[in-house]
């Protein structure tokens, strides 16, 4: 396989993608992608493959492929790595990060940085859903070693992205054990390292 990643080094989105990818020890090209410009003025080749406009996009042999949890189920099912793609449990934590813990998380940490930007009441409303939400994670995890059983799947690379962040909104890990037990078992697998190390260049 050719693989050309567009990312960005504060983009925990484009974080899981690579992360599968130096997980599975899969080789790739990475291009930053500068979000600060304006959409219609970002580089020719990343306007072409970006559907949305956002990072991550993977091209995979020729094609693109956008959404980081699209991708990362492509990835599992062409690798047959992380669960391999199809399992139910995994589609369903891929769902529930998707609209809970990757929506607040990241809108939250997003608006604790730029705060002039965020609409009236947006912060309260996102530090409420993201306690609410790491508090179901921690309960989902405190019996058991990764989300959809023994062993780790896309799904939890999908949800831990944005948490290795929780400082950045000025949480302590040290409130939700399970997780942070989780984070360090993410940690300890082979070929992880953290997102602003995997994603180095801006
Ligand atoms: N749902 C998308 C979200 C992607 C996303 O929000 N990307 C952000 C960076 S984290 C982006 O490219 N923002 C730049 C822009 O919207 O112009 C996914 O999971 O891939």
């Amino acid at each position: 396989m050719n693989l050309t990643l567009y990312g960005n080094r504060e983009s925990g989105h484009a974080y899981k993608v690579k992360l599968f990818l130096a997980l599975a020890g899969i080789a790739h090209r990475y291009v930053p992608v500068d979000l600060e410009t304006p959409r219609a003025e970002r580089p020719a080749d990343f306007r072409a493959v970006a559907k949305f406009g956002e990072v991550p996009v993977l091209v995979i042999d020729g094609t693109p492929h956008v959404q980081s949890d699209a991708i990362l189920l492509h990835l599992a099912r062409l690798t047959g790595r992380f669960g391999g793609g199809t399992d139910a449990r995994v589609l369903e934590w891929h769902f529930w990060a998707a609209n809970r813990i990757n929506l607040s998380v990241p809108n939250l940490r997003f608006y604790r940085r730029y705060p002039a930007e965020a609409p009236a009441g947006a912060v309260a409303w996102l530090d409420e859903r993201a306690r609410l939400d790491l508090a179901r994670l921690d309960e989902e995890l405190s019996d058991r070693t990764f989300l959809a059983g023994d062993d780790p799947t896309t799904a939890d690379i999908a949800a831990c992205a944005y948490l290795f962040w929780l400082d950045q909104i000025g949480y302590d890990i040290a409130h939700w054990p399970a997780i942070g037990a989780w984070l360090d078992r993410i940690r300890a697998l082979p070929g992880w390292a953290a997102p602003y190390e995997l994603q180095a260049a801006s």
